[in-house]
């Protein structure tokens, strides 16, 4: 069942996206789990004020440098992320020429279908990670996103981990690939692991993502290498923490002034 939002509701947009989830996780495409993830990233998102700030887009730039500069990129798609921004993952797999497969943490050969034909109703042409054929895994894991395709992650030099879990991100970083993470939170393993963390929401960094790639695919690949050397996790996530410590502190004397009054 979908509810109606009236469009002039104060939380019209986070309402819509929780809309989004559920009827993807009745269609059987988001875990039971991918709820409650997403309620944690809407309490980073309140913390963030609930837009792209200027560390992430610093790290939406360098992504896009990293996924153009790779020879073998992926895109790896869970539930949520399927859920919640599967056409943009198809035109960012199309800018970039990267590959595009499902890896699931809770995985079951249904929900792996569910999504793959979420996909392919969106446009993708190829969805890998689900014939078995092609299945591998990553010895380091022992969790169900350990199993790989061979034509894929396996062989990637970067990937794109949206809403990932800390274990696979540094088992991938162990492989040598460049993992880049879009998370909401930005002291989760993930999120510390990765070589290149976009801390926003799924939903707002992946069409700025697109839209970056695509400016930046007309740039000299020197030019890319050179933009994305300079670039600095640690800062970023540093940065994004201290937006949060100035918010916070600004909203505190704003609450003080409210009540003098
Ligand atoms: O589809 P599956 O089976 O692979 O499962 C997917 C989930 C998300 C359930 C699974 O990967 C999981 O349990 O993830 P975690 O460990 O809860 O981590 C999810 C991270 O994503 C958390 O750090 C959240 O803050 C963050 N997050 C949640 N919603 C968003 C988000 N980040 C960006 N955009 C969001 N909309």
């Amino acid at each position: 069942m979908s509810w109606l939002i009236p469009k002039n509701h104060p939380r019209y947009h986070s309402l819509v996206t929780r809309e989004k989830l559920i009827k993807h996780f009745e269609s059987g495409v988001v875990a039971r789990a991918g709820l409650i993830a997403h309620g944690r990233g809407e309490a980073f998102d309140y913390l963030i004020g609930e837009e792209t700030t200027e560390p992430a887009l610093r790290a939406i730039k360098a992504a896009a440098c990293a996924l153009l500069l790779a020879n073998r990129p992926v895109i790896s798609v869970n539930g949520n992320a399927a859920a919640l921004a599967g056409e943009w993952i198809i035109k960012l797999a199309d800018v970039v020429n990267a590959k595009i497969e499902v890896n699931l943490f809770y995985r079951t050969k249904e929900r792996e279908r569910a999504i793959e034909s979420l996909l392919k109703s969106l446009g993708a042409k190829e969805v890998l990670g689900v014939d078995e054929r092609f299945q591998t895994t990553i010895p380091e894991l022992m969790s169900e996103r350990r199993r790989v395709d061979s034509r894929g992650i396996l062989i990637a030099d970067a990937v794109l981990v949206p809403l990932e879990d800390g274990d696979r991100t540094e088992a991938l970083k162990r492989m040598g690939k460049t993992v880049i993470a879009i998370d909401l939170n930005p002291l989760s393993r993930t999120a510390r692991a990765a070589s290149i963390t976009i801390v926003d929401n799924i939903v707002r960094a992946m069409p700025k993502l697109v839209e970056e790639a695509s400016r930046l695919k007309q740039m000299p690949r020197d030019e890319l290498r050179l933009m994305l050397s300079s670039y600095d996790n640690n800062a970023v996530l540093s940065e994004a923490l201290e937006h949060m410590v100035n918010r916070l502190k600004k909203l505190a004397g704003e609450v003080l002034r409210a009540q003098s009054k």
